[in-house]
């Protein structure tokens, strides 16, 4: 049987479900190699000292919060829920949802405080509660552990509050958001004496800095073009890259080629400005990595 090497920094995360597939796959980005297989409890990491144990999402605050684990991927949905003594190190960037209030599109609730007397169905009645005491609403928590989007057809509530990501759970239960509570993702967390241990404060840094390159690499594109050398300056001027960007000659006489990066956020922009000053052969690259 294989067995944890107590010495190597212990990450938990999602065993199987929405947490999990985008979890291995940030694991793997950032260059740590280890087995998957959905049957064990955990992996050894095999260039890494870490250990990746499989675990239910619910289970991870506490397994962190109580020092089982070093480190923990969980949605910031079930931070605000149990409010765990846990430290946040990094938003990962997947996982996006939000904890949103919903009533039947026919319901005679429009806003929310038309919920006082109503009864509200949810899996995060903590989270319901301190938004119904936030706004000074008088409505009743039932708390449920699944399905809690059928609660208004069975009658059971007039209602619900639960995570929303592409809707269709809604659409497809005559539901409609009326307010949303707050925004989710994927969030690295670790237990707060971690940083206190030298040995294990270095390694989750050495973590830190590749999970962070895998996160700044998502945001940026590389660019290739070909160019009339005399547009030199303008295309310097058009592409906020991180720094100047590379040049080299082409066999044609007074044409070069240029290799930068664009961030995405102005991506589409900045590859019409290149087109319209001259620039050619516009050649795009995902980003791997990138160490700022
Ligand atoms: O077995 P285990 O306890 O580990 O898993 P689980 O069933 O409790 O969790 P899981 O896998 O459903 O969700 C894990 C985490 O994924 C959550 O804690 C959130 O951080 C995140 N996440 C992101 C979501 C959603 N999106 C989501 N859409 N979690 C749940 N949903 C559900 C929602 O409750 C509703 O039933 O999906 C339905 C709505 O989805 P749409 O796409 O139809 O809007
Ligand atoms: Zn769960």
């Amino acid at each position: 049987m294989q067995k944890l090497n107590n010495g190597n920094i212990k990450l938990a995360i999602q065993k199987k479900g929405r947490l999990s597939e985008d979890s291995i796959e940030f694991l793997r980005k950032a260059g740590l190699e280890f087995e998957s297989y959905s049957k064990s409890l955990f992996a050894s990491c095999r260039n890494f000292p870490l250990e990746i144990l499989f675990v239910r999402d619910d289970d991870i605050p506490d397994y962190v919060e109580t020092g089982v684990v070093d480190l923990g991927i969980v949605g910031q949905n079930l931070l605000n829920e149990l409010q765990p003594k846990v430290k946040k190190l990094l938003n990962l960037r997947f996982c996006f949802c939000s904890l949103c209030l919903c009533v039947p599109k026919d319901s005679s609730i429009s806003d929310f405080y038309d919920l006082n007397d109503a009864k509200v169905a949810t899996s995060y009645p903590n989270s319901t509660k301190y938004f119904l005491l936030k706004n000074n609403i008088k409505a009743k928590v039932i708390t449920i552990n699944g399905s809690v989007e059928a609660t208004p057809v069975l009658g059971i509530a007039n209602a619900i509050v639960d995570l929303v990501s592409t809707g269709s759970t809604l659409s497809a239960n005559d539901l409609k958001i009326i307010s949303k509570l707050y925004d989710s993702e994927a969030i690295l967390i670790s237990n707060i004496n971690l940083l206190t241990n030298k040995k294990k404060n270095a390694l989750v840094n050495k973590l830190l800095t590749r999970f962070k390159g895998v996160l700044v690499a998502k945001n940026y594109k590389y660019v290739m073009m070909n160019a009339p050398e005399k547009i030199l300056p303008k295309i310097n001027k058009t592409i906020p890259g991180l720094k100047s960007p590379t040049i080299s000659p082409l066999n044609s006489k007074g044409w070069i080629s240029i290799q930068s990066v664009i961030k995405e956020d102005v991506f589409w922009e900045t590859i019409e400005k290149l087109k319209k000053i001259g620039a050619t052969g516009i050649l795009v690259l995902p980003v791997e990595k990138l160490i700022l």
